[in-house]
């Protein structure tokens, strides 16, 4: 507890922590103490807050510039942080004194405030919020590692349900309300360039001139860490025009024209692309990974030069971690830097720029790598163009002409042009290189990156993805935490810092008192989610139902339409029981939630299905308690905190070899949830992990229901197989087809129900299921049977509810590996070679 007196920086006594939010009333907002709203009260405490994050902070960034340590840099177009109010609290050690102050001015309901705040939601998924989870543990890790991003004004869309069970996609201004956790930085800014002409010189130099000029302004987010004063910076960028307007225009009259490029400019950062695992070539997505990747160099630039060291030892100051592709231009800007602005030879740049950046993978599906047209990027970057054809013949020379950064794009093959293949840039331009799970970083260098691993076989490794317990286990779980601690004994910071501790749950798994408590929590969460559905939908939940989940991104690939048409098909066997049978069944509650690309029609079909089955089978008084079906809309990170601590069971079952890891499958079994998935990305390493026999594994690709264990079978050749098995299913559906009544029984009984209108005019449904009927790339009917038959061993599993909690608990108490602790530590040590540098 000494940690949170004495060491603090700032007076955390109830009477200091009144005083301030009062003066923050007064002052910051300029609104009267005695008819302050709770908006305006969320808004006082997080200033007051923010100050004690901002005496760390400087403490922190003081620290840093007197030690000179090696920093890291995680460059990530999304950082999707959720609120920030709760996990401040939490991490400062402060919410209970907080919690009094608010009681004191009479805001009795302090978890209101809490959830008042929006959402900051600069991300889509599992990628963005990846990045989050690192820059938490980077800090409560004591590791010098600052984030950028950009500041889009807005987020990823507030998702919406219209009558028909359509998606419809509304703006998320989350900054119309000011953000008490940014700090502006006017004094922080650069002068970023696009267009304009590249004149070649002397040895592979060029000047860059012209075309148009867009200022980038800082913005930092202070990061606390867990049981620590180290404070760590997000710095986001926002675009600004260089001057207000065009005075000629002005002078003119045409006002329109006069404002323009201001408009051009501030367009940069106005909204986040909200598409996942799907790659848009469009010229503002291009101008903005330009526009922030070139003002966060200049950024760590101008620090190393105040070092006054040579730039031969630019990377043992600097580490740049590419999160995915979408800064690899950072590779020809760095050379661009060192070549024309600092005189430094060609070969020399390119062994310092090779030392400072690593590159993450994190998608092997052909939609989601990024490509640009050489012509756009021509126009945009001419001078990185050049940069990018030296490289290229450079590493072409090295490598005896097998890998090229140019690939030709197969559209058409008479409209074929040159497309850049940024991974193939980011491979050579980084001096590491991994995926997120053990299987997907196999298998990126068995299928995309294959040609690279000859040349580089050192640069390829992997580092399974991690979650923050503290986000993911403490804050969304109190009762839960709570038990834990009281359970292993000693502080909470004990296992939340190391979390394998977990493991000392497994001597009371099997003790019923304990199993006892372990289950009131659980329906206590369900009890929690229940109430907020019926507030906001109106529907009410039979809690003590089996909960199942599946909360993430629609996509053909992660195979909700697997769930749904499994939904129907349960529907339609319970329909089929007597009264007295079905009494037997293990009631259920199937909640799905997550967000479609909105031009992804595919997956707005299936969301539109989704809703139509729930509304039949919820209006259905023959399955009332025994099968409740919802699509929570707009989901959210707050909204994965209330949903992810109620699930028994959640589902993971993309087709086997694409989810490059996932991460909501670790924050579900952290919080006692089993698992239902199949073989494919980090489900292997939990099922390793927590015991096979606690998860529930399906599909084609998984031999006799069971894991084909990693030491029988080695990870290659278990990577090959799936690659190949895959392969050959797909093959069959092309060219040997056979009718879906033939394939699955099972689910043509399921199609026949929905194409007849039992859930609102069939039609709408065709083409959905003819990618099913035809081609099935996703393979749902080839895993479909195995899939309803794993349910059922879930069904039966539950009824045992000593053995369900014994599972439960072992699951918990085994998700020790999985903490992004453990991960962003492998990143420092093997990758970035900094250390953790404390502030006492
Ligand atoms: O590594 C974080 C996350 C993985 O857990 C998911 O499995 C993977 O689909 C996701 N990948 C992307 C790639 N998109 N882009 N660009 O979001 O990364």
């Amino acid at each position: 507890a000494a940690w949170k007196s004495g060491l603090r920086g700032v007076d955390t006594d109830l009477g200091a922590i009144t005083k301030s939010i009062v003066g923050h009333v007064q002052t910051t907002i300029a609104r009267r103490a005695y008819n302050i709203d709770e908006e305006g009260m969320y808004r006082a405490i997080s200033y007051s807050v923010r100050d004690d994050l901002i005496v760390n902070w400087n403490d922190t960034q003081m620290l840093y510039t007197k030690k000179s340590p090696k920093r890291a840099y995680y460059l990530s177009l999304e950082f999707l942080m959720g609120r920030t109010l709760d996990n401040a609290l939490l991490n400062l050690g402060l919410k209970e004194n907080y919690r009094k102050a608010a009681t004191t001015l009479g805001f009795e309901d302090f978890e209101e405030l809490v959830e008042s705040e929006r959402d900051a939601a600069l991300g889509n998924g599992g990628l963005g919020r990846l990045a989050a989870c690192y820059i938490d543990s980077g800090t409560t890790c004591e590791l010098p590692l600052w984030g950028y991003g950009l500041r889009y004004h807005y987020g990823m869309f507030w998702q919406q349900i219209s009558t028909d069970g359509s998606q419809v996609e509304a703006p998320d201004p989350w900054l119309n309300h000011a953000n008490p956790w940014e700090v502006h930085r006017p004094d922080v800014t650069y002068l970023i360039r696009f267009y304009g002409h590249a004149e070649r010189y002397g040895d592979k130099k060029a000047i860059w001139s012209g075309g148009q000029e867009v200022l980038a302004v800082a913005y930092d987010v202070p990061i606390p860490g867990s049981y620590t004063r180290n404070t760590n910076n997000l710095r986001l960028w926002d675009a600004k025009p260089k001057r207000g307007f065009d005075l000629n225009s002005f002078n003119a009259g045409d006002y329109e024209k006069a404002v323009e490029s201001s408009n051009s400019a501030e367009a940069l950062t106005r909204v986040l692309y909200p598409n996942d695992n799907h790659m848009v070539g469009k010229e503002l997505r291009l101008k903005q990974q330009y526009f922030w990747v070139a003002a966060s160099l200049a950024d760590i630039i101008r620090r190393f030069k105040q070092l006054d060291e040579p730039w031969a030892k630019f990377p043992e100051y600097v580490a740049v971690q590419l999160n995915d592709t979408h800064p690899t231009i950072a590779v020809p800007e760095l050379m661009r830097i060192f070549v024309d602005e600092e005189d430094i030879p060609w070969n020399e740049a390119w062994e310092i720029t090779q030392k400072v950046f690593c590159y993450t993978n994190h998608t092997v599906l052909p939609e989601a790598l990024e490509k640009w047209a050489v012509p756009l990027f021509q126009h945009l970057l001419p001078r990185h163009l050049q940069i990018i054809f030296d490289l290229n013949l450079y590493d072409r020379r090295s490598t005896r002409g097998c890998v090229h950064l140019l690939t030709t794009s197969n559209v058409h093959v008479e409209n074929s042009y040159k497309v850049l293949a940024m991974a193939n840039l980011a491979v050579i331009g980084s001096h590491k290189v991994n995926g997120v799970a053990e299987l997907h970083s196999e298998l990126v260098k068995t299928t995309i990156l294959k040609d690279f691993v000859d040349f580089y076989p050192d640069k390829f490794g992997n580092v399974t993805n991690g979650i923050t317990p503290r986000r993911w286990l403490d804050q969304c779980n109190p009762g839960l935490s709570a038990l834990i601690t009281e359970t292993l004994g000693g502080e909470k910071s004990e296992w939340l810092k190391d979390l394998k501790k977990l493991q000392g749950l497994l001597a009371h798994a099997k003790d019923p008192v304990f199993q006892k408590k372990w289950a009131d929590v659980k329906t206590q969460n369900k009890e929690r989610l229940a109430h907020f559905i019926e507030q906001t939908l109106g529907v009410k939940l039979n809690t003590s139902a089996l909960f199942d989940i599946q909360v993430k991104r629609i996509h053909e690939y992660k195979r909700q339409s697997m769930n749904i048409l499994g939904v129907i098909h349960r529907y339609l066997t319970i329909k089929a029981l007597s009264a007295e049978e079905r009494k037997k069944i293990v009631p259920r509650v199937v909640l799905f939630g997550g967000k479609a690309a909105p031009g992804y029609y595919m997956a707005k079909l299936v969301i539109r299905l989704i809703n139509n089955v729930a509304k039949v089978i919820n209006a259905d008084p023959d399955v009332q308690d025994i099968l409740t079906v919802l699509f929570v809309p707009d989901y959210s990170v707050s909204l994965a905190e209330l949903l992810i601590p109620a699930s028994d069971i959640s589902e993971h079952i993309s087709t086997a070899g694409t989810e490059a890891s996932g991460t909501s499958n670790m924050k579900f079994c952290l919080n006692g949830g089993l698992l239902l998935g199949t073989v494919d990305g980090a489900n292997i390493e939990i099922a390793e992990e927590v015991g096979e026999e606690n998860v529930f594994f399906f599909g084609h690709l998984t031999p006799n229901g069971t894991l084909p264990t990693l030491s029988e079978l080695p990870l290659e050749v278990f990577s090959a197989w799936i690659s190949s098995a895959v392969e050959d299913l797909r093959h069959n559906h092309q060219y040997r087809p056979v009718p879906l009544q033939e394939r699955c029984p099972a689910l043509a009984v399921v199609f026949d129900v929905i194409a007849q209108g039992r859930f609102g005019d069939g039609h709408i449904y065709e083409p959905f299921l003819n990618t099913i009927r035809t081609g099935d790339y996703y393979l749902v009917s080839d895993d479909f049977d195995s899939y309803v038959e794993a349910q059922r061993m879930v069904d039966e599993a539950y009824q045992d509810k000593a053995a369900w909690a014994e599972k439960s608990i072992t699951t918990t108490a085994r998700m020790g590996k999985f903490s992004s602790d453990r991960a962003i530590m492998n990143y420092a040590d093997e990758y970035w070679s900094i250390e953790p540098l404390k502030l006492e």
